[in-house]
């Protein structure tokens, strides 16, 4: 059990859509550039890279990652690696980042992985579901700074209707429980839709217990 008790984190979700819950606005605009000043420190020891799918596609995200684990991608297929493609370790997890994770993520552990996604202009994720960590019971948490992205929750398996949220700027999004393994992608960015980051652009960061 969490220390939340069995319902998770005590403050309600704006927004809950087929189970997976939405804090918006969860961080203010002066803890948004906090946030940010914390992850552009990670990508300055932990450089992004450009991720390619076991296909040979190359993401139109970059990536890079704090914590114990990275999630990398690359003709080896996808996992959970210690270092850097570069053969550095992972920066910590900001402070920041840990504080939202206590703050909702409902979990008595504490995350493994930072995930830190880049969105270029033009950059989109396809549908998928997150299914390499070894305990489904914890939940992912998912922060967006920058640009606002269109979400699209599916299913459990591949296929059928969708419902779409658009993500801004300080916005949490948590998948657990039923929701944790639900098809989800981003379909666009609103290129232009925040002035968080000088440039267009979106960062996605998500937490996760890996082991
Ligand atoms: C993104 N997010 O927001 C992509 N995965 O850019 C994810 O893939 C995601 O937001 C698992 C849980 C929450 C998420
Ligand atoms: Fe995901």
């Amino acid at each position: 059990m969490s220390k939340f008790g069995e319902t998770g984190p005590g403050v309600p979700p704006t927004l809950c859509l087929r189970g997976v819950e939405l804090w918006q606005s969860w961080l203010s605009p002066a803890e948004q550039q906090a946030m940010l000043a914390e992850i552009r420190a990670v990508a300055a020891r932990a450089p992004l890279f450009v991720p390619v799918t076991p296909s040979g596609k190359t993401m139109s995200v970059r990536m890079t990652a704090a914590g114990r684990f990275g999630w990398v991608t690359d003709k080896a297929g996808y996992r959970y690696e210690p270092h850097h493609p570069d053969g550095m370790d992972w920066p910590p997890i900001p402070p920041s980042v840990l504080a939202a994770w206590e703050a909702l993520s409902g979990s008595a552990r504490a995350p493994e992985c930072c995930l830190v996604n880049y969105y270029p202009p033009g950059a989109r994720m396809g549908m998928h579901q997150d299914r390499d960590e070894a305990d489904f019971g914890e939940p992912v948490l998912s922060i967006s700074l920058g640009d606002e992205a269109l979400f699209r929750i599916g299913n459990a398996t591949r296929g059928g209707k969708t419902e779409s949220v658009w993500l801004r700027s300080g916005d949490v999004l948590r998948m657990a429980g039923d929701a944790r393994l639900l098809f989800h992608g981003i379909d666009r960015v609103k290129d232009g839709s925040s002035a968080l980051l000088r440039d267009a652009g979106r960062i996605n960061l998500t937490l996760r217990v890996v082991t």
